[in-house]
């Protein structure tokens, strides 16, 4: 089995926001074949396209996979799914865990259920940051490297928390 580096962005602003994180973060690292390395800070940030919804809490975690991508959504979506996230909901609706794979490995995916790079990856500073805090060397497929990406990135003023929960590598 091929183990592969990814990235995943996490997102909430319904709820219980830094105990849907927490959890998360706890499911992922359960799963057969992921191994969680690494934990951003917790980001504050406003909503994308100023939508009149409550901030959002963010964070990226670097995981270690032998899943290959879609069977990874799968878990993925069921962990959102088991976190109230329902899809029926609007688009960029509010929602209790939003999880994203940023990047698998150096691939880039253009399949109907997953695109890697994330297609909004280059104007997100609530990825951008948490990204260079984890791994500053990341290079982005088809962007270059990351501290070049982050130099173009909006600025929308995130605020960093401290982590509040810790993978079980890190305890
Ligand atoms: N999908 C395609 N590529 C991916 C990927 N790389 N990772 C598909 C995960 N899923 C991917 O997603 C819709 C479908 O995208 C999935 O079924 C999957 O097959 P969704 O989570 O059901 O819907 P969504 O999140 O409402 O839409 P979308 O376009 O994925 O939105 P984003 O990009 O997730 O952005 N503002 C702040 N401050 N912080 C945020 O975290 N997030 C969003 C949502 C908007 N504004 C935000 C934030
Ligand atoms: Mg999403």
């Amino acid at each position: 089995m091929k183990i592969v580096e990814a990235y995943l962005g996490l997102g909430c602003n319904l709820g219980e926001c830094e105990a849907n994180l927490c959890s998360a973060l706890q499911q992922i690292n359960e799963l057969t074949s992921v191994t969680v390395n690494s934990i951003s800070s917790f980001y504050r940030s406003k909503p994308l396209d100023n939508m009149p919804q409550a901030d959002y809490l963010n964070a990226v975690v670097q995981i270690e996979t032998g899943l290959l991508p879609i069977p990874l959504l799968d878990k993925l979506q069921a962990i959102e799914y088991q976190h109230g996230r329902r899809r029926h909901q609007e688009r960029w609706g509010p929602r209790s865990l939003d999880i994203d794979i940023l990047l698998y490995g150096d691939q880039v995916i253009n399949h109907s259920r997953l695109r890697i790079p994330h297609p909004g990856i280059s104007q997100r500073d609530f990825v951008l940051i948490p990204l260079v805090e984890i791994n500053p060397q990341i290079r982005i497929p088809g962007l270059g490297k990351i501290s070049e990406v982050v130099a173009l990135c909006p600025d929308r003023g995130l605020s960093k928390l401290p982590t509040p929960c810790l993978s079980k590598k890190h305890r």
